[in-house]
């Protein structure tokens, strides 16, 4: 099928993603097609039955056909190292992403959020204090709701989580605060290399007023600085303009140059990770002029989400925690030196699809705060080699033989931690239903 107009469009993904670009396109008059390399895209039946004439081809991606368009709006699962897509830029496609779309239509300021661990987390958290403040606040993106349908005249504060995936199609997002919370490996089943998973994540700061940075990871601070205001965090610094943290004798503060914000134990959340993702989160919430007050308040209270380093139960003096959403390794570190109790030891449950990860930092972690490690999953040898012999290893071929074996191995005043460092799709439909699954065997013990 050829389109006529000199702007041919093509979406490539048809899940929600594509949907809701689809969507969007076809309201400004746009003429498009659509292709998706699945024969039934999640997608289908809507697009069949709200836009029946837009061309769409399904099956393995066509170079010929990709090539025929000149601008590819791109789906995140898809990499644009793709052929298909790497022929139609050989014949001068422009690719763009929803990101794009969405940043050129939206009238209301945008805070941004990725980083490998703790975007939903600060997502969420931001989302809450913004609402607290009073704003007519929409939070979306990788965290779920495409970003496309958030426009709305009435908004006045977007929050999106964006991936590396969506970043990677993003030209210019012109958001009022951005931040890379931290850079870990991930994905790199997708990457060809560490630096273009992280050059991905820094297009980020593209055109950014206020970029906030993580000083205890250097992979945070922005690689252009033009015209930039810079905000920091990070733990026991005594810069201005830094939100950190100090010790007195009443305790551990978050503080802001020199003011005592909230007491860590008043927070609810578990884990040193999330005083950092909370003290990224007032940064952000100061940059889009939330009032201190109000963000203290809602940090105080914030529970955290399901998933993530989550209090199951106690039994026998041992308390299991779900972190399933603990999918990739820097996750499973910072849930591990988190979560290590003062006087007993973690018990971890891991493995999965690794993703192409190196495994060598759980080794010093595994071998300082755990007993023992019960290993499941398709990249089950490769933990094992990365945690060596130091330790108590054994595998598991099912995740209610893993729960099993590590009650027997836990001794009272041990945590028993399931974080896989591992997505889930070998074994489970996804992280949500391995947590669900964890939960209902660690109660039925
Ligand atoms: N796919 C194909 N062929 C295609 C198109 C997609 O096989 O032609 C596959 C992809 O490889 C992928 C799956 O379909 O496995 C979904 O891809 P998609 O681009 O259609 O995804 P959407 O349904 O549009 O959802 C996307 C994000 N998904 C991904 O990045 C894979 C969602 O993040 C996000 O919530 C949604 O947009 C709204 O913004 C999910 C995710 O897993 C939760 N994100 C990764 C993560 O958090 O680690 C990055
Ligand atoms: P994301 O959306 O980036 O996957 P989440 O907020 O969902 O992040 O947290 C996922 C997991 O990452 C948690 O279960 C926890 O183990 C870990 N985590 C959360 N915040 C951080 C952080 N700031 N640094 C390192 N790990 C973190």
């Amino acid at each position: 099928t050829v389109i006529a107009s000199d702007r041919r469009t093509l979406v490539v993904g048809l899940g929600k993603t594509g949907l809701s670009c689809v969507r969007y396109l076809c309201a400004q008059g746009r003429e498009l097609a659509v292709a998706d390399s699945r024969q039934s895209p999640p997608g289908i039946d809507e697009l069949r039955a709200e836009f029946p004439d837009i061309p769409l081809y399904l099956g393995e991606f066509d170079a010929s056909v990709f090539a025929s368009f000149n601008e590819l709006i791109v789906s995140p699962g898809i990499a644009v190292a793709e052929p298909a897509i790497q022929a139609a830029i050989e014949h001068g496609a422009r690719i763009r992403g929803d990101i794009d779309l969405f940043s050129e239509a939206a009238e209301a300021p945008i805070v941004a959020i990725t980083g490998s661990n703790g975007k939903t987390t600060v997502t969420t958290l931001l989302g809450e204090m913004a609402k607290a403040a009073g704003l007519n606040v929409a939070v979306g993106g990788n965290i779920g709701t495409p970003a496309l349908e958030l426009l709305d005249s009435g908004v006045e504060l977007y929050v999106l989580e964006l991936s590396s995936f969506q970043l990677e199609t993003t030209e210019e997002l012109g958001a009022l605060a951005a931040t890379v919370l931290n850079v870990s490996d991930d994905h790199m089943d997708r990457y060809a290399s560490r630096m273009d998973y992280f050059m991905a994540k820094q297009r980020i700061y593209r055109g950014c007023k206020n970029a906030i940075v993580n000083l205890d990871d250097a992979l945070s601070t922005p690689m252009v600085h033009d015209s930039v205001q810079f905000l920091c965090f990070g733990f026991h610094r005594v810069n201005p303009d830094t939100f950190s943290t100090r010790d007195d004798s009443e305790g551990t503060w978050i503080t802001f140059g020199f003011d005592n914000l909230v007491r860590v134990d008043s927070l609810r959340l578990l884990g040193r990770h999330n005083i950092s993702n909370v003290m990224a989160a007032l940064a952000l919430g100061q940059a889009a002029g939330l009032p201190m007050a109000v963000m203290l308040d809602v940090a105080r209270n914030f529970q955290g989400l399901p998933h993530r380093c989550e209090f199951i139960r106690e039994l026998d003096g041992v308390e299991f925690i779900n972190d399933s959403k603990g999918t990739n390794v820097g996750a499973t570190v910072a849930a591990i030196e988190s979560l290590a109790p003062a006087k007993g030891k973690i018990v971890l449950i891991a493995g999965g699809d690794g993703k192409g990860a190196d495994f060598e930092p759980l080794a010093s972690p595994v071998a300082d705060y755990c007993r023992g490690v019960v290993l499941m999953g398709a990249d089950a040898e490769q933990i094992q080699l990365a945690v060596g012999d130091r330790i108590a290893v054994s595998r598991a071929g099912s995740l209610a033989d893993a729960v099993q074996q590590a009650k027997a191995l836990a001794q009272s005043g041990d945590r028993v931690l399931l974080s896989p460092a591992c997505a889930s799709f070998d074994m489970f439909r996804d992280y949500l239903d391995r947590g669900d699954q964890f939960r209902q065997q660690v109660e039925a013990l």
